[in-house]
């Protein structure tokens, strides 16, 4: 049986468009004075520059709404903050306020999940009534418990930081967290660069801080930690690869290996909305023709598996013409690893997107999916019996 590498990946094409449309919307508030470094920090941990995008939409006096088509991400950014008393206590209301109505509202996509406030280290030391501020903010919250996390902008001084995060912490306001950052690197003249650093951690805070369902699109949006979404993606792997071992258990019938093909398309459709990409068609068709296609325009035909069974050392032959468990569960995972792989080299910079779809970045899946076939140690996936 032999399958069109084309139908496979318009079926991929399809299924990342029906996963993004299901994820569901992630809303922060942004607050804290004009200058600390909102827009900076908020450009360095989410995808598509989100806060360039102009002025954004004003939702209440104060609070503006930034949102980028194609991203579930709405950023509510606070303004006028270092405008004096009266002015943050009418931010502080409109905080509450727009937490209150969005909790209210009957569309999952509105809830507010979290509030970033944002202190610049840098700056002179914390004012006691901005302190006030926050415990007046953090009580209020009792209620409606929308997590706060306090981060501490352009903390180029790791000492300084430091020192801030301890006094805030002992403060014993009802915040999450207190999470240093430097967004971007900070040249100081004749001295050098000091690299940005805690975007990460700001992640695993908000990884600790949301709810489930939101992990996807927290992945999906974010750009400040490959880690993260590597560990996700590889827990995709494994769960697909088991998938299909329970499939490949009978063993099935060469001529039936289709069956295998609806966990494999989900699994990549799962990776590319995790990375973030813009994928089209052709670098789907790139990546199945390199590699369980072995350069052909089919995929899984008996020639195509009795190639790739090559590869894995100690399995060489197809036995009574069928394919294993541990077979299954091998190239499932070679093939999300392979994935995972180029998407890395493309979010470090190392690659275009563009570029998965030339012979240099069919080439590259090919050599990772060699590579994989040939070290995933196929006794992870027979069965037990
Ligand atoms: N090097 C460096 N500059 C920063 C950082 N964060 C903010 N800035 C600078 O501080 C200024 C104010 O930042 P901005 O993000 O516009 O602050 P906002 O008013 O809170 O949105 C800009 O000139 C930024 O370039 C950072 O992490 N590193
Ligand atoms: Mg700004």
């Amino acid at each position: 049986m032999e399958i069109d590498i084309s139908k496979l990946a318009q079926n991929a094409i399809d299924t990342i468009s029906e996963q993004i449309k299901n994820l569901k919307r992630l809303n922060i508030i942004v607050a804290g004075k004009t200058g600390v470094g909102k827009s900076t920090l908020i450009n360095s941990v989410f995808r598509d520059n989100l806060a360039e995008t102009g002025i954004g939409k004003p939702v209440t006096s104060h609070m503006r709404k930034l949102t980028k088509k194609n991203v579930p991400l709405t950023i509510y950014d606070t303004r006028g903050f270092e405008l004096g008393k009266d002015v943050q206590t009418e931010v502080k209301n409109e905080i509450l306020d727009t937490i209150r109505k969005s909790l209210a509202s009957r569309d999952v996509n509105d809830p507010i999940h979290c509030i970033w406030y944002c202190i610049n280290t840098a700056s002179n030391r914390i004012e006691p009534h901005e302190l006030e501020w926050l415990r007046e903010l953090s009580n209020e919250n009792q209620i409606t418990q929308v997590p706060i996390i306090i981060v501490l902008t352009q903390s180029f001084s790791k000492k300084k930081a430091e020192e801030l995060k301890k006094m805030l912490l002992d403060e014993n306001l009802d915040i999450i967290q207190v999470v240093p950052v430097l967004a971007e690197d900070y040249e100081i003249d004749d001295i050098g660069t000091i690299k940005s650093y805690g975007l990460d951690t700001l992640i695993h805070v908000m990884e600790e801080a949301l709810p489930d369902e939101l992990m996807d699109t927290l992945q999906n949006v974010q750009i400040a930690s490959l880690k993260s979404k590597k560990l996700k993606a590889q827990a995709v792997v494994a769960t697909a690869s088991l998938a299909a071992v329970g499939e490949g258990a009978a063993p099935i019938p060469l001529t039936d290996c289709v069956m295998l093909i609806p966990t494999q398309i989900t699994m990549i459709a799962s990776i590319t909305v995790i990375f973030g990409f813009d994928v089209n068609k052709s670098i789907i068709t790139a990546l199945l023709s390199s590699t369980i296609g072995t350069g052909g325009a089919t995929v899984l035909g008996k020639t195509v598996v009795a190639t790739l069974m090559k590869l894995i050392p100690g399995v060489g032959t197809i036995a009574g013409g069928a394919i294993s468990a541990g077979t299954a569960g091998v190239i499932t995972a070679a093939l999300g690893e392979a994935y995972i792989g180029v998407m890395e080299l493309v979010f470090k910079g190392e690659m275009s997107i563009d570029d998965l779809s030339t012979e240099k970045g069919k080439k590259t899946m090919a050599s990772i999916f060699k590579e994989k076939m040939k070290t995933i140690d196929i006794s992870a996936f027979k069965k037990s019996k």
